[in-house]
């Protein structure tokens, strides 16, 4: 599919999904690295779910794929050639984990401290890429997803009247191999599905921002946070900074996505 295709998919139907992104002889690496690095911590949020935030400080080895210019293309066809990554979290959700509640994502999640009041506004602000690391079929849990919804001025976290935990009439599962990524306008309506395989499935999510959009709430001791979270017992998820020991060592044009986050 062509960037203009991807692009059009993603406006119209807000999601898309680019297959084959990590060739298949190289995924298996990059997945043993991953559940390597996580170190199990499960998600607060949902039974069965490990999530390590600030993946790329800890793990290097989905940087090189970031580049990609089926990915990138888009993040820059979003939001021009200053885009920078928000958030690397590696998602695994073990064999039967619950399913998780419909939201979108940060800035529109409403339960953050950080989040744009609804009704937002109708434009594309941030981007969720989720690198699938072990296939999402429906069987291990492909990512729900309610296509369309990234239209609307609210979300279920917000009170729309949607309950959160309930099955959405349209609602369907977003799948791919190993080596796909599911790109989505993080205004999306969208949540964890149970996996009912029997292996955990690996997924990192990376979202990009463009460098318009104020990030710093996401960085644990920054002023923004203090006074939007800490100060006041906000809820607000937090990326841990890239120390510059492994910035330096990112290839060189995966650093412009990292250069703001680096802090020793
Ligand atoms: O892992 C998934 O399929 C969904 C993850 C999710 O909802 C999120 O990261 O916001």
């Amino acid at each position: 599919m062509s960037l203009e295709e991807a692009l059009l998919h993603l406006s119209i139907d807000g999601w898309h999904v680019e297959h084959g992104v990590i060739p298949p002889d190289e995924v298996e690496a990059v997945r043993e690295s991953v559940q390597t690095t996580s170190d199990q911590t499960e998600s607060p949020e949902i039974q069965g779910v490990d999530a390590e935030t600030g993946l790329i400080g800890k793990d290097q080895s989905l940087a090189p794929y970031l580049v990609d210019e089926r990915i990138l293309g888009v993040a820059e066809g979003l939001f021009g050639p200053h885009v920078r990554v928000s958030f690397t979290t590696a998602i695994i959700n073990n064999p039967g984990n619950a399913r998780g509640g419909w939201h979108s994502d940060w800035p529109f999640n409403q339960k953050n401290a950080g989040h744009i009041p609804a009704p937002y506004h109708d434009a594309v602000t941030h981007l969720t890429t989720i690198w699938m690391l072990s296939p999402f079929s429906a069987e291990t849990g492909g990512t729900l997803i309610v296509p369309g919804s990234h239209r609307a001025r609210n979300n279920p976290t917000g009170g729309n009247g949607v309950d959160p935990m309930a099955h959405y009439p349209t609602e369907m599962q977003a799948t791919g191999e190993a080596g796909s990524v599911l790109l989505f306008d993080s205004r999306l309506w969208h949540a964890t599905a149970t996996n009912r395989g029997s292996k955990p499935r690996v997924g990192v999510a990376v979202r990009f921002a463009p460098w318009w959009l104020n990030v710093d709430v996401l960085m644990p001791g920054s002023d923004q946070r203090s006074r939007m979270v800490d100060e006041v017992g906000g809820k607000e998820p937090m990326q841990t900074p890239v120390p510059s020991a492994v910035f330096n060592d990112l290839p060189d044009n995966v650093k412009p996505l990292f250069r703001h986050w680096v802090r020793d």
